[in-house]
């Protein structure tokens, strides 16, 4: 058996989060190691590489501000960067850092269980492998455990079944195939127009029409860059301060401020330029007011009148369901035009709902479809989903999944009561999915990596968020949410979208800004809402040897 001394801390993912969270850790002196479910780094860029997949926070900002050099040799050629540059990217970052030892690819986290006595966490993979640490970082992402509905019969299909969420490493040749793709969300919005140019035929089934704004994507201008590159501190300054990490500043205005004219003049100019200025860069109040969100819904309606020939097709695309923007709203590359293609057919399950799936296909209430692939483009169970699935277990024993029945309690999205020494990036309570992922990441990394080199210096072998904390965020992350329209819809932001999951908001709304200095005002008061106890944390700093067990070393044992 390998030296299985405990570690500091252990971190739990290989995506962005991960891979900086293992380098600040690792740079400030602490013994760690990482675990990785993927066989290679990237985490949401590993798996999610479906076609047309592509990222809608612009090139320009999705992307590490701690690295200058990097920063600067990055080439950004398109407005909006696609999957395989971004997995790039990070494969660039794992080896200019070194970062790829540091890490144990293919290995799924599934018991997470830890000791009152020691204040310490053993970690068991699904391939055997054993840790043991004092810390648990996890970086799992938000959107990374796939929602595959029970559909009846689906085992019994005989042709191809993928998910968005989860695409094959090889690439999946869909010429001349008949494709379903199930779900109208971003994944299904992204990827319907690239897939309807390469296969025979493509049936959408929509269960909810969704809004989604052209992403105007394209190369940038050299000088544009140029200039970026430039004002490289000042645009992240500004991002970290703003309110969705994005450096831009949101609108002031009301929707109704201004004249109906000016009003669709704004829109239309929002439309033309693409991306979420739509939603933030035109009116202040499309998110919180019924009627204003209307003009916004309504605009979009038109469009898809103006966009889609046959009339019968452009009222199943019109989303009536829920405000425009509580349901994260999609950027877009050809989608509603997409539907004029002669074999593209869409088709509405809430008046046709699936009965079964075929060994040949999907069976509707209208009919069968044959098929030789299904796509699934269902989603996630979301921030809750990929926490649970690590198989935690905390004080006394208690499940995470049992903790979280009623819905999550988390202080500021970073720590859960009754699990000590656990911090979650990006977890749920934190603007996490509600911002520019990278600038939310960055400021988690930074304020754990800092708590930890604090307790380092006292005597606190156990750092735990208190009830009361919890209970005061969480009902704080709740109210902030009750003054928008996002309540009303049935998203994944509400957990409405896994039968069974409790309706509670997930993200925080109020702003990555205001959360920083949340949590910098928590940190400079000594990190209250936390209590430290145990004996001497005995963390010495910078350690060597190998501290993880692998597969068979416990039966070598
Ligand atoms: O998932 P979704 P997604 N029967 O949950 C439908 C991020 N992302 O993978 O609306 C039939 O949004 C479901 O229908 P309904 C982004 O944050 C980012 O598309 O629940 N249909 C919906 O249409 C995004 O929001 C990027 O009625 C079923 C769809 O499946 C998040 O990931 C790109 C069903 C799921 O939509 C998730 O997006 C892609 C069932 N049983 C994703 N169950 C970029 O940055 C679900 N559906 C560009």
């Amino acid at each position: 058996m390998v030296d299985a001394e405990p570690l500091d801390a252990v971190v739990i993912g290989a995506g962005f989060a991960g891979l900086y969270m293992m380098y600040r850790l690792r740079e400030d002196g602490f013994s760690v190691h990482g675990f990785e479910r993927g066989d290679g780094v990237g985490g949401t860029w590993y798996w999610n590489r479906y076609p047309g997949a592509r990222c809608d926070s612009e090139i320009m900002y999705y992307s590490f501000s701690f690295l200058p050099d990097l920063e600067q040799e990055w080439p950004l050629t398109e407005r909006y960067p696609g999957q395989p540059e971004i997995l790039r990217y990070l494969e660039e970052v794992a080896d200019r850092l070194d970062l790829r030892k540091d890490f144990t690819l293919g290995a799924e986290v599934t018991a997470l269980e830890f000791d009152e006595a020691s204040g310490r966490w053993t970690l068991r993979t699904a391939q055997g492998h054993e840790a043991t640490a004092r810390y648990v970082v996890t970086a799992v992402g938000c959107l990374s455990a796939a929602n595959q509905p029970a559909f009846p019969g689906a085992e019994s299909f005989g042709g191809v079944t993928l998910h968005t969420g989860n695409w094959p490493r090889d690439p999946v040749d869909l010429a001349g195939k008949r494709v379903a793709v199930i779900g109208t969300g971003a994944s299904g919005i992204q990827s319907i127009p690239v897939i309807a140019e390469q296969a025979a035929h493509v049936t959408v089934f929509q269960r909810t029409a969704q809004f989604t704004i052209p992403a105007e994507n394209g190369p940038l201008d050299e000088q544009f860059v140029a200039l970026w590159k430039q004002n490289y501190p000042e645009w992240r300054r500004r991002a970290r301060h703003s309110a969705a990490g994005f450096p831009y500043h949101p609108s002031v205005t009301s929707a109704f401020e201004v004249s109906e004219a000016e009003r669709r003049a704004t829109f239309e100019a929002a439309w033309g330029a693409g991306g979420f200025t739509f939603l933030s860069g035109t009116f202040r109040d499309l998110v919180l007011d019924e009627a204003a969100n209307d003009t916004a819904a309504e605009f979009v309606r038109k469009k898809i009148d103006e966009i889609v020939r046959d009339p019968q097709v452009a009222e199943m695309l019109k989303p009536r369901d829920f405000p425009i923007g509580t349901k994260r709203l999609p950027l877009d590359t050809n989608y509603y035009v997409t539907f004029n293609r002669p074999n593209v057919t869409l088709v509405d399950l809430k008046r046709t709902p699936v009965e079964e799936i075929t060994a040949t296909g999907i069976r509707t209430s209208a009919g069968h479809h044959d098929l030789d692939v299904i796509v699934y483009a269902t989603g996630f169970d979301a921030l809750t989903g990929p926490l649970e699935a690590l198989g935690i277990r905390g004080r006394g024993g208690r499940s995470l999944r049992d903790a979280w029945r009623e819905g999550p309690r988390t202080y500021l999205g970073v720590a859960v009561p009754g699990f000590p020494n656990l911090f979650t990036i990006t977890g749920p309570g934190s603007p996490s999915v509600l911002s520019n992922m990278p600038v939310s990441i960055e400021q988690h990394v930074e304020w754990i990596g800092e708590f930890l080199s604090w307790a380092r210096e006292r005597p606190a072998g156990v750092i735990e968020a208190t009830e009361q904390a919890a209970a005061d965020w969480t009902d704080h992350v709740q109210q902030v949410a009750g003054h928008t329209l996002h309540p009303q819809a049935a998203s994944w932001y509400m957990g409405a979208n896994i039968p069974g999951k409790p309706r509670i908001f997930l993200p925080y709304l109020g702003g990555v800004g205001a959360y920083r200095d949340r949590c910098s005002a928590v940190a400079a008061n000594g990190y209250e809402g936390f209590v430290l106890s145990g004996e001497e944390s005995g963390l010495p700093g910078e350690r060597s040897g190998d501290h993880v067990t692998r597969p068979g070393d416990h039966r070598a044992a």
